[in-house]
């Protein structure tokens, strides 16, 4: 405890801890759900927090499902460019897209959905896969006047990385937790988005340093 000062201008922003991202959920992350008590920690330190939630129509186009003939995880050409196809997960009203029952959902200020347009996907919290459709979350960040965000949840290389990058280019400060987070690793999805993230200026922390 104690490197960082948090303050009214810092927000935990927790990515998508849901039971179809936790073992035994239908997109797995690998020990996705380690992450409950990182994060219910972590809480207790911030007086902001702002949950997301994976949260699609049945049949969405990105489930392989809605494409006869391909297999989870192959990709599809989308209007808006190749889009991995993944098996049916967090569909609305679903126990699998509910939250980990142990996430302590009680401090958020503000639960956002995204992916909720059947013809987009929506990994980042801010834009969706067509890179233009807004959610929202920057301007609502910005109109409370938060400077800092802490980035924690699943999937490291996907919902939380590309949230983590739109942040950084809407002009928040980015600090990764890393153990607060936990990956998918698709073809080295990870070691590119470690990358990406580090040359976008996003620092990368462990929750003792919080
Ligand atoms: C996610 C794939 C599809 C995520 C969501 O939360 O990282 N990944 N939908
Ligand atoms: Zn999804």
């Amino acid at each position: 405890m104690g490197d960082f000062s948090i303050g009214t201008k810092d927000l935990l922003l927790v990515i998508d801890v849901q039971n179809d991202f936790c073992p035994g959920g239908a997109l797995a992350v690998p020990n996705g759900d380690a992450v409950v008590p990182v994060i219910n920690a972590l809480m207790p330190r911030f007086q902001h927090v702002v949950l997301t939630q994976d949260w699609h129509p049945a049949g969405h186009q990105s489930f392989a499902s809605a494409h006869p003939g391909s297999d989870p995880f192959q990709t599809f050409a989308a209007e808006y460019g190749e889009q991995v196809l993944w098996p049916e997960h967090c569909v609305q009203g679903s126990a699998g897209a509910a939250f980990h029952p142990k996430l302590d959902t009680v401090p958020a200020e503000l639960i956002l959905r995204k992916g909720f347009r059947p013809g987009i996907d929506s990994y980042s919290a801010f834009y969706e896969n067509d890179r233009t459709t807004e959610t929202g979350l920057a301007g609502y960040l910005r109109e409370r006047g938060f400077a800092r965000l802490f980035l924690t949840g699943l999937a490291t290389d996907f919902c939380v990385a590309w949230s983590a990058l739109d942040a950084r280019k809407e002009g928040f400060e980015v600090v990764l937790v890393e153990d607060a987070c936990r990956a998918i690793d698709l073809d080295g999805s990870l070691d590119k988005a470690r990358a990406e993230m580090a040359s976008a200026g996003v620092s990368f922390v462990t929750s003792q340093a919080i």
